[in-house]
């Protein structure tokens, strides 16, 4: 199981191996250091980060002005639980509802925990708003979509990995494909009980799924037609990774209950958040929902300090100008070499489908290649690599990954 050669990175592995659950199947290489785009292993390597935690970097390793942040507010106060107030999470509240233009904001720690509390808020809201009888809300949602490990959030999953032998499962929810707009239209007309639909703007664990132009929108229009909540999850789309802010923004669609999390804290620490305006986010009265951690001030502090840098560096427009030359120079590449058969994302949440079996293990020995010549990328699905860099690369650096990545293919 171990490949690297390396003493100190195989002790090391095999400490994870004995003391450790063995929830992961980790690329064989051992991290220590991280700044930008570029991350070291124990020996000293150093490599192109192409993963950023799944998204949660798009800021790079610990950016200055996060960890600034981070550090100056650990030494004042790390936590008073919401049984006190605190001088940072109003602020950061009222910070990060106008910089997204939400009434409210209701702060957890981790994806999954914020996905929950979207669905409880939802679920609430039908039925003290709507109506709805209680214990029958209906949430929609689409076949293939990774919204976390929680034990609700797997009761809706098709990945038979994340959801065998984690039963009995909870009810409430109505699965149709993805991308398909009649799927959704007969499922809000068919079941009287839809309270909302959840949705990923791009699926990213199904393999960086684009929906057809339009999508977003006529999917929030069939909603409001039938008075149920949009709600997107932006945990892993979000913070602009795919070009604008958030994903939704492409089609100018407003949700009704937006989901952040990763990189909302550059992936210096678990912050995760759910923004409603007043009428839904009003639904939940003291003591009905909450956390430990849920908007501790390092949370504040440092969410606050990634936001900025989204801003300050104009990481947005960055990944919209990148993801354009990366798909132009891999699609290009395509045509050349029948191992890749296609290439498909939105600015920097990108990914290449390899011209082999779902079950073959290509996808993974490209990885390890791509490893063995500087840079750090894994499968998503068997045959898909996901390639999501960094927000803050540069032209120069995106161009040696892409040499790295055509290279280590031809190669192969
Ligand atoms: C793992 C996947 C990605 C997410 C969306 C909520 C969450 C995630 C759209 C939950 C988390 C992470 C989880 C991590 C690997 C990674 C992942 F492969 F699992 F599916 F990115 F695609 N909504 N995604 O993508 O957030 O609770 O993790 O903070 O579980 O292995 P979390």
């Amino acid at each position: 199981m171990i490949t690297t050669d390396n003493s100190k990175a195989a002790a090391l592995i095999a400490l994870e191996e004995k003391y450790g659950a063995h929830n992961y199947h980790p690329l064989p290489v051992v991290l220590t250091k991280g700044e930008g785009v570029y991350v070291w292993d124990v020996d000293g390597k150093k490599y192109y980060d192409f993963l950023s935690a799944y998204s949660a970097v798009n800021q790079g390793h610990c950016h200055p002005k996060i960890i600034d942040a981070m550090t100056n507010q650990a030494k004042k106060l790390t936590l008073t639980s919401r049984a006190f107030y605190n001088d940072v999470l109003g602020k950061y509240e009222e910070y990060a509802t106008n910089y997204f233009g939400f009434d409210k904001l209701l702060p957890m720690n981790t994806g999954a925990e914020a996905v929950e509390t979207a669905i409880k808020l939802c679920r609430k809201y039908a039925y003290e708003v709507n109506g709805i009888p209680e214990n029958d809300a209906q949430i929609i949602v689409c076949e293939n979509n990774f919204h976390g490990r929680t034990t609700t959030i797997i009761s809706f999953s098709n990945d038979p990995d994340a959801r065998k032998n984690f039963g009995p499962y909870t009810p409430g929810f109505i699965k149709i494909p993805y991308n398909d707009l009649e799927a959704l239209e007969e499922a809000l007309k068919n079941n009287k009980n839809v309270a909302g639909f959840l949705v990923e703007p791009i699926q990213g664990e199904a393999g960086v799924y684009v929906p057809n132009d339009g999508y977003l929108a006529k999917a929030k229009e069939l909603c409001e037609q039938n008075n149920a909540l949009f709600i997107a999850d932006e945990v892993q789309t979000g913070i602009a990774r795919t070009g604008k802010l958030l994903a939704v923004d492409h089609e100018n669609v407003k949700p009704d209950i937006l989901i952040l999390g990763k990189a909302l804290s550059g992936g210096a620490y678990p912050v995760s958040a759910v923004l409603a305006n007043d009428e839904i986010m009003n639904v939940i009265k003291p003591g009905q929902h909450g956390s430990t951690f849920g908007g501790n001030p390092i949370a504040g502090a440092v969410a606050i300090a990634a936001l900025d840098v989204v801003k300050d560096e104009k990481l947005a427009d960055n990944a919209e100008r990148l993801g354009k030359i990366f798909r132009e120079e891999l699609t290009a590449f395509a045509k050349t070499n029948d191992l890749v058969k296609l290439v498909r994302g939105k600015g920097l949440l990108n990914a290449i489908v390899i011209n082999d079996t779902e079950d073959s293990d290509t996808a993974w020995n490209i990885c390890l290649k791509l490893r063995d010549n500087g840079l750090l990328a894994k499968p998503t699905h068997g045959n898909i690599i996901r390639f999501a860099p960094p927000l803050v690369m540069n032209e120069e650096q995106l161009m040696d990954c892409v040499a790295i990545i055509k290279k280590t293919i031809e190669e192969f």
